[in-house]
């Protein structure tokens, strides 16, 4: 035999770099489920039957495409539970001259990889993940000389790059970004589209059976699996995205709903992670729907720099600063995240909202994420390290390499400031503007002090009042800070007593 080409969970693209030039009759392509990976936090449940299920049905796509792969599933008798494990067993069995494999998403995983040559003779290959728009060398070599590392610039040389809604060298329309439009509140009476949904077949069903039985003691519900787990799933999906959202996603990103979970969002992030979907294929797509009239421009800039500009950022980002950037702690907070972080019984609505969504379906978009779920921990000064491993637990999305900085830098400002210019904090007035949680709430957003305030308003205060030392030179919070000033003592007595009660009820 000559190579063994070893496919991680997250690389699942006919187009990866270890997969070119392979030999369909020669080689073989080894993919494993292993306790390890599926345990080092207790992902989603839904989380792990996704991948399980992507993993099993992209082997199938192989063989359809005529090569040959040894599979291990989690229950087969001689698993012995991680990637170098199976390696080796899959080594013993087959002898191959050469292992090959594109270097891991995550750098956990890239250092394991790594070692694996000191136990084993035959050489090993680790390639470049191409599937990317900007390499980890284009990115730092875009850091070099720079202040301040803000994405707008970033996101600026790679629309250049790509090519994507410019008009030789300016932007399509005369802007760079239209984000003035597109923080509108949705009302109730909007025609709302919903994510394309898929019945569980039998690979599907099977793991969900496996999940009940080896991971019931994980977060979160595995009954109504509707994912999508294949390449032609997921290209249905984002096509139907396009054709039932798209053209609101830019007015309506930041808007929350009761009872909606994903308004006009894509719900695309997972297929993308794991390799269902290609980033640049979907751009073109989008700047098409543009072109053609059948999207405003505000939303196709507006998802195309999702995709070319945060999520290229936030991997440059990443490996940038590993290893190390988990363990940042601006605030230096040390308090536990609430229980009802993961059971969800809370009478704040709008944490009840998003992370019941979380629990049912591991999603919840970004607005839900950034300013309600990631504001709440970051008010009350929880642990950034337990926020950051809260976030990579419950998302169907959730990788490392894109949940760390958008959690320990965006949300959490545990970077001090490194990814964002000011700390993402609001009181619950932002919160009533994009949404109608606060009218179902038990608490009143209008209340500013006192047991039946909304806990956001007195915390907002404290955290800034608790933090001056650190942000108080921050030119974006001067006005905030200048409004603090002018409050009279008593006021501002009375904003700390009711933060200090509310953080005394929290376990
Ligand atoms: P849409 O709103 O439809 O956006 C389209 C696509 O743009 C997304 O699918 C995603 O691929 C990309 N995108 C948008 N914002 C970001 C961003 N900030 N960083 C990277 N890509 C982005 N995204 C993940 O993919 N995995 C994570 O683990 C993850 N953790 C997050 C943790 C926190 C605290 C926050 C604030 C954000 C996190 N995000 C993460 C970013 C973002 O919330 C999700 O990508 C998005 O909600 C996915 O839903 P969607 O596919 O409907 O996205
Ligand atoms: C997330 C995940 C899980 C739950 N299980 C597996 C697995 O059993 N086998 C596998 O190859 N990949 C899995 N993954 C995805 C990996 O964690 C992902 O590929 C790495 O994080 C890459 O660094
Ligand atoms: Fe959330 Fe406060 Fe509104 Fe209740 S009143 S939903 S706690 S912002």
């Amino acid at each position: 035999m000559r190579n063994l080409i070893y496919i991680l969970g997250d690389q699942l693209s006919l187009n990866i770099s270890s997969l070119e030039g392979a030999d369909p009759l020669q080689d073989v392509i080894l993919m494993a489920e292993v306790m390890e990976e599926a345990t080092y936090v207790k992902h989603h449940k839904k989380k792990i039957a996704f991948i399980f299920s992507a993993m099993r049905h992209f082997a199938e796509e192989l063989r359809e495409n005529g090569y040959i792969v040894r599979y291990t599933k989690l229950s087969t008798a001689d698993n012995n539970g991680t990637f170098a494990d199976e390696l080796l067993r899959a080594v013993d069995d087959l002898n191959p001259e050469k292992i090959i494999i594109t270097e891991p998403s995550e750098y956990r995983v890239l250092e394991d990889v790594r070692s694996w040559q000191k136990q084993i003779s035959t050489p090993i290959a680790i390639l470049e993940d191409t599937r990317f728009i900007a390499t980890k060398q284009e990115f730092s070599d875009w850091v070099k000389g720079r202040k301040a590392l803000r994405m707008e610039y970033f996101y600026r040389d790679i629309r250049r790059k790509t090519n994507l809604l410019m008009d030789g060298k300016k932007p399509i329309g005369g802007a760079w970004n239209y984000d003035s439009e597109n923080r509108k509140p949705a009302a109730d009476d909007l025609f709302m589209p919903s994510p394309l949904t898929f019945q569980p077949d039998r690979i599907t069903g099977e793991i969900l059976e496996l999940i009940e039985t080896r991971f019931a003691d994980h977060f979160g519900d595995v009954d109504n699996f509707w994912f999508g787990v294949t390449r032609q799933h997921a290209e249905a999906a984002f096509k139907h995205f396009i054709a039932s959202a798209l053209a609101n996603f830019g007015a309506y990103q930041d808007a929350m709903l009761t009872g909606q979970k994903y308004l006009y969002h894509s719900v695309i992030s997972l297929y993308l992670n794991v390799g269902l979907l290609d980033p640049l294929t979907m751009c073109k797509m989008v700047e098409e729907a543009y072109l053609n009239g059948s999207v405003p421009l505000n939303s196709a800039e507006g998802f195309i720099r999702q995709i070319i500009g945060w999520r290229e950022y936030i991997r440059g980002i990443y490996w940038l600063k590993m290893p190390g950037y988990e363990a940042n702690n601006f605030f230096d907070t040390k308090r536990p995240l609430p229980d009802f972080y993961w059971s969800g019984e809370t009478d704040m609505r709008c944490m009840s909202e998003a992370i019941g969504q979380t629990k049912s379906d591991a999603y919840a978009h970004h607005i839900q994420r950034l300013m309600v779920t990631g504001n709440f921990a970051l008010l009350i000064g929880a642990n950034p390290s337990e926020v950051h491993e809260w976030y990579l637990t419950v998302y169907a999305d959730a990788f490392e390499w894109v949940e760390m900085p958008n959690t320990i830098g965006m949300s959490q400002f545990a970077d001090g400031g490194l990814l964002g210019s000011k700390p993402y904090i609001s009181s619950g007035n932002y919160i009533s503007k994009m949404s109608n949680y606060c009218s179902e709430c038990k608490y009143n957003v209008k209340e500013k002090t006192g047991e039946g305030a909304c806990p956001f308003n007195s915390l907002y205060w404290h955290f800034l009042d608790r933090n001056s030392h650190k942000l108080k030179g921050n030119p974006r919070l001067g006005p905030v800070y200048r409004t603090w000033e002018r409050m009279n003592e008593d006021k501002q007595q009375e904003y700390l007593k009711s933060a200090e009660n509310f953080l005394a009820t929290l376990t």
